[in-house]
């Protein structure tokens, strides 16, 4: 039975992966009909949905309530991280998300995203910590450095993009809250409010809220970031304001978007996508072109923004920072 429900779920991937394009033209052709039917029910119902979708463009969904932060924004970029490869548009990575909590039309996610209040927003550090820390994302930016780095960021469906992600390392971060040697693991717990963000109210069959875990050293290595920013601005909502984790040697679902909670723990934390369909998303998930997923090869990617397909780096292009983790 639960298998049955989840199906929706898990299988659009599949479909993603391997015709991708087809879907799109699919979505095109169903937006252009619907903005059509759309617009003449505007005349006389201007129902709150049908209004903010023909309203929105892109740099619209940045937080509407004034920054406080604002002037913090474009950070200086560290240039160690550094990626000779072709920075993706901001169009296209502020317009293609995947954030399940919205939709899982990756195209819609953007729309959906209006109601999302992401500030003033608690997180807290917590767990095996000697000081446990509760603080707002907008003190979290005040208290700690800044800085912009340049990332591949690799999904497991095959599609790529290199953007400039602005953030803290998740060391800085952690370090904040002083964890206990027993501490082993980090986990990451994203927010819920279905009021406010439609699928986490409609799909009930996922666990929300979305977690995620890393071990301590995967959490504290240089390049992993608890991000707030991009592109020079503020995370947009559908990057996942205003804190999200970013780990680029490894699939994009292990980068909790949104999140409330950092927890250090003793045991390996289960993890969202692991508990839904474990022989497909591993726990470690370390980006890997010789090990295809079960229903696709990992070999290759498609660079977001067009049509090319460049092969996929072991860790992502990162072992030089990361293949020690793993070595022994
Ligand atoms: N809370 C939450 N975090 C999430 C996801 C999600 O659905 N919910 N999707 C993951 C996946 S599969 C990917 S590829 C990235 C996408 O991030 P982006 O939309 O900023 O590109 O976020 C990850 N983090
Ligand atoms: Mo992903």
């Amino acid at each position: 039975m639960a298998n049955i429900i989840i199906r929706p779920g898990w299988y659009l991937p599949e479909r993603e992966a391997n015709s991708e394009q087809d879907y799109q033209n699919r979505r095109q052709f169903i937006k252009t009909l619907g903005l059509g039917a759309l617009g003449v029910g505007l005349i006389g119902c201007k129902s709150h949905e049908s209004q903010a979708r023909l309203e929105m463009m892109p740099g619209d969904d940045l937080p509407e309530e004034k920054s406080p932060n604002a002037d913090l924004y474009p950070a200086k970029r560290n240039d160690t991280y550094t990626v000779d490869r072709e920075m993706t548009s901001e169009k296209d990575a502020t317009t293609f998300n995947n954030f399940y909590e919205f939709s899982e039309q990756k195209d819609q996610v953007h729309k959906l995203v209006e109601k999302f209040e992401v500030r003033p927003w608690d997180f807290e550090i917590t767990g095996l910590v000697n000081k446990p820390q509760k603080l707002t994302v907008d003190e979290l930016v005040r208290k700690l450095p800044l800085e912009e780095r340049v990332y591949r960021f690799r999904c497991v469906e095959a599609w790529a993009m290199t953007i400039p992600w602005t953030g803290i390392p998740l060391a800085k971060i952690i370090a904040l809250a002083e964890p206990m040697s027993s501490a082993k693991y980090v986990r990451f717990l994203s927010f819920y409010q279905p009021a406010q963000a439609p699928n986490q109210k409609r799909s009930t069959w996922y666990n929300w809220p979305y977690y995620e875990g890393l071990s301590i050293e995967e959490a504290t290595n240089e390049l992993t970031m608890g991000v707030t920013g991009l592109f020079g601005k503020e995370l947009p909502k559908q990057n996942g304001a205003p804190l999200r984790i970013i780990v680029p040697w490894k699939y994009g679902y292990k980068s909790a978007k949104s999140i409330v909670k950092i927890e250090l723990v003793e045991e390996q934390p289960k993890t969202f996508w692991n508990d839904l369909a474990p022989k497909e998303y591993s726990f470690l998930s370390n980006v890997n072109p010789e090990v295809p997923h079960p229903r696709w090869s990992q070999a290759t990617e498609r660079l977001l923004g067009g049509e090319e397909r460049v092969e996929t780096k072991l860790y992502n292009g990162y072992g030089e920072y990361v293949a020690g983790l793993y070595s022994s």
